[in-house]
């Protein structure tokens, strides 16, 4: 079952990518012919093309997997006739404001649930053709056009002064200052910080160790689902700091030989206060 649903998920994260790539090539250079609109604040934007792209991942799960159940960043949950289970979790443009302004880290994220726990998932990044997938217990994997397949690992980082850290920030000005008071404080503690803008890739790129460390608050499901299952089978630790679990509050991530620094300096910076 898990290998099934996988292979749905990069088929759907695949070619969903393809309209985005479609949508943002047929809007031209810059912004405007996006018409992007805003949602919970003003910077906090969705295009016609994430509409569209979830629409076609919606209208295919219901048709190849009617008993499933869907959760989408912007249609919300379909749980009519949820028998079977399953649940989807998918965001259509995961670093919507990369996307916006044609910078080539964005993707298409599709997880699936089993009653309750994340088996499978696909980030693909329509940019660069990269696909990360992984299903529960088979590793986590990268493909990428004219590359090799690669199995993927966290790096063996063990010393804070050398660990490359990402994270991001909220859409609420409030929220982000407090956010940036933690970066402020991490920064010094650590090789150097990177905000890339897409949670999904950056959980992707902790798998594929090109970065060392990952810690982000206010995520939603939709954005860490997928990249949250293919980090852990690449080897990351990951925790919510204070025994919770990694989530919508508080998403921490990082390899074994770094994890208890890591967190530790998280719980000094305040990032579990935030
Ligand atoms: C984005 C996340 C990113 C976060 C951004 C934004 P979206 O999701 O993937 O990690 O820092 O603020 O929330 O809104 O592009 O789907």
């Amino acid at each position: 079952m898990t290998e099934d649903l996988l292979d749905l998920a990069v088929d759907l994260a695949t070619r969903a990518g393809a309209l985005v790539l479609a949508g943002r090539d047929a809007a031209g250079a810059g912004r405007t012919g996006l018409n992007p609109a805003a949602k919970s604040t003003p910077t906090d934007v969705v295009t016609e093309v994430d509409r569209a792209a979830e629409r076609f991942l919606v209208g295919e799960l219901r048709r190849l997997r009617p008993a499933d159940a869907i959760l989408g960043e912007e249609g919300g949950e379909h749980a009519d006739g949820y028998g079977s289970g399953v649940r989807w979790l998918v965001d259509p443009i995961d670093g919507t404001v990369n996307f916006l302004y044609a910078l080539p880290q964005y993707a298409v994220s599709v997880a699936a649930e089993v009653d309750g726990t994340v088996v499978a998932g696909a980030v693909h990044n329509p940019a660069t053709g990269e696909t990360y997938r992984a299903g529960a217990g088979g590793g986590a994997w990268l493909t990428a056009p004219g590359r090799p397949e690669r199995r993927l690992a966290v790096t063996g980082c063990a010393d804070l002064p050398q660990a490359l850290v990402a994270t991001g920030f909220g859409y609420a000005a409030a929220a982000r200052a407090r956010q940036a008071q933690v970066a402020a404080r991490l920064i010094p503690r650590v090789r150097d910080i990177r905000r890339l803008g897409a949670a999904s890739l950056d959980l992707c790129y902790l798998a594929a160790g090109r970065i060392d460390a990952y810690y982000e608050q206010g995520l939603h499901a939709w954005d860490y689902a997928a990249g949250g299952l293919i980090a852990a089978e690449a080897g990351a630790v990951r925790t919510g700091l204070r025994g919770r679990p990694a989530g919508d509050d508080l998403y921490c991530a990082t390899g074994p030989a770094l994890a208890d620094a890591f967190f530790g300096l998280l719980e000094d910076t305040g990032a579990a206060d935030l």
